[in-house]
């Protein structure tokens, strides 16, 4: 990537930030919601919609091309925070760069988010773990070898790009999501590049280094926005079990059934955690 484009990145999530406040007219949205495989159904439970924007429209936001990811991004009130829900991710497997993967995470802090609740659908590794369970990421393993961070350094006004990774999914964060559900476990979520599915050679080596989930998402984001200072709380929900761990070949769209019967809780969870914050 060239020094100009590696700029850009932050250029770009700069302007869309500013584009998100000027055409919602809200000037800081105080929340972002990333909404993956799985938790789309939950939207419209998440609050009150004040206007949906189409990402495309947006600088620098590329167009999903997953099932079920459809690039919009609401401003909702959520909890009774204003707070902007992206419907829909961009993944490394759909030939997207690290800078497209995190921008609408970047996006949402330039437009005032100091909370990101990252959200996907995971392989649960743990074969305790069973389809429909919400999981609270306590760290990742970054098997992408990919970080947004990486190339000619961003411009001297942003953060050093040699961020303290101790603390991605905040604990205080985690606390409260166990406040609403005293429930919910705590997970280490492996990010795979995928698309395609791990081996269960793979599965195994990624539960010997100490993984419970894996997934395609999630880890990159968390960089960005910890290098922005936002704070971060993932959830994962667990739709199968991993290859070797489940007795039946994996299928995506078991995934969104999985996503759509769970929404309900999911939205409450989420709702719930941001009223606390
Ligand atoms: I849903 O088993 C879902 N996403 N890498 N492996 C990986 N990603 C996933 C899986 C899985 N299930």
């Amino acid at each position: 990537m060239s020094h100009e484009q590696r700029r850009d990145d932050f250029a770009l999530a700069e302007e869309a930030g500013a584009e998100i406040a000027r055409r919602t007219g809200i000037a800081r949205h105080e929340v972002a919601i990333v909404l993956g495989s799985g938790w789309q159904d939950a939207t419209d439970e998440l609050g009150e919609t004040r206007v949906e924007l189409s990402s495309v429209d947006l600088p620098g936001f590329a167009a999903p091309t997953v099932p079920g990811h459809h690039g919009r991004i609401r401003s909702m009130e959520v909890g009774g925070r204003p707070a902007l829900v992206v419907i829909g991710r961009v993944h490394l497997y759909e030939g997207r760069t690290e800078g497209e993967v995190v921008h609408p995470v970047r996006a949402a802090i330039f437009a005032g988010a100091t909370t990101v609740v990252l959200t996907n659908a995971a392989g649960g590794v743990d074969p305790g773990m069973h389809s429909g369970q919400a999981v609270l990421i306590r760290d990742h393993i970054n098997l992408t070898g990919r970080s947004p961070l990486s190339g000619p350094p961003a411009a001297a006004r942003y953060p050093a790009r040699f961020v303290d990774l101790s603390e991605v999914y905040a604990r205080r964060l985690r606390d409260l999501a166990r406040m609403v559900d005293p429930t919910l476990v705590e997970g280490v979520y492996a990010a795979f590049p995928g698309p395609h599915y791990e081996t269960p050679a793979e599965v195994e080596m990624a539960r010997r280094a100490g993984a419970d989930l894996v997934g395609m998402s999630t880890a990159l984001e968390a960089i960005a926005a910890r290098h922005l200072g936002a704070s971060v709380l993932g959830v994962s929900l667990v739709t199968n079990l991993a290859a070797g761990v489940s007795p039946v070949p994996l299928d995506h769209t078991e995934v969104l059934a999985a996503g759509a019967a769970a929404s309900p809780g999911l939205a409450r969870l989420v709702r719930a955690v941001v009223a606390r914050l």
